[in-house]
């Protein structure tokens, strides 16, 4: 695939068709990158490891962070980035283990680091700013799992959790931010209600959102990079990449490689800790 011209860049094109990008194949992390078009674009020489819900699964996130490196140790870009699409929390085994590895600097060397926030660190955050129904929906959330994690009891007075959570946990938590622009890409965690304006989303919505989104996201002028809603493979659709593949809920982590108008898509199994 040709590298596009900027005159093809900035034109918005026809809409591809659904069935030239579905069904989307990954690539176990030990296998060679597939480039295929996509429904988006960046600008010469500049790409973006996008990488969808993690949920508590650190040694996959391991996993996965090396097969980076060795990618972009391999085929070096002028300007790399990586972008976490939030819901790094919950569900899986080892949240602790997940946010210390991305509180602790860089985890990508060479590539600037975007974290986003998803759904679940806003559950967390409101729990620990003293919203008590936040709480009991997180802990019904698959919070347990990440209290578990840090050590803390179940039963522990949801008031004690911040002195017992590692500082630098929560400065990161406290640093996600809700979205990313990119080339013709937007990254959010969740998706965008249709019909409203890119400035004035709603934060519930980026968080959160579903449907209708799911079903009419080509309107925005942007490609929405995605998590949140889990699919059995990496959804590449006009006008969105969906990459909550299911991490921490039985399912793998995945990660979108962008560049110029292409994709490839790498995965990582989360019922196994480590690579075969
Ligand atoms: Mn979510």
């Amino acid at each position: 695939m040709a590298v596009g011209s900027a005159a093809r860049r900035r034109r918005p094109g026809p809409v591809p068709d659904v069935a030239e990008f579905a069904p989307t194949s990954s690539r176990r992390v030990d296998q060679p990158l597939a480039f295929r078009p996509a429904p988006g674009w960046l600008p010469p020489g500049h790409r973006v490891y996008a990488v969808g819900d993690v949920h508590g699964c650190a040694a996959p996130l391991a996993a996965m962070l090396n097969t980076i490196a060795k990618d972009l140790a391999a085929r070096p870009a002028a300007r790399a980035e990586l972008v976490l699409l939030g819901d790094y929390i919950d569900f899986g085994p080892d949240s602790a283990g997940v946010l210390t590895r991305l509180a602790g600097g860089a985890p990508l060397p060479g590539a600037a680091l975007t974290a986003l926030r998803g759904d679940h660190e806003q559950m967390l955050l409101d729990a620990l700013a003293g919203d008590k129904p936040a709480a009991t929906d997180w802990l019904a959330a698959g919070g347990g799992a990440s209290l578990a994690s840090w050590g803390i009891p179940r039963e522990a007075p949801r008031t004690t959790w911040e002195a017992t959570l590692p500082a630098a946990h929560l400065a990161f938590l406290r640093r996600l931010k809700l979205s990313h622009r990119a080339g013709g890409y937007l990254f959010v965690h969740a998706g965008l209600r249709p019909g409203v304006a890119l400035a004035r989303q709603r934060r519930e919505d980026v968080l959160a959102i579903r449907h209708p989104f799911l079903s009419e996201p080509a309107e925005f002028g942007v490609t929405v990079v995605h998590g949140h809603s889990v699919a059995r493979a990496v959804a590449v659709e006009p006008g969105r990449i969906g990459l909550d593949t299911g991490a921490g809920l039985g399912g793998a982590l995945s990660c979108a490689v962008l560049e110029d108008d292409l994709i490839a898509c790498m995965t990582v199994p989360t019922d196994e800790g480590a690579l075969r």
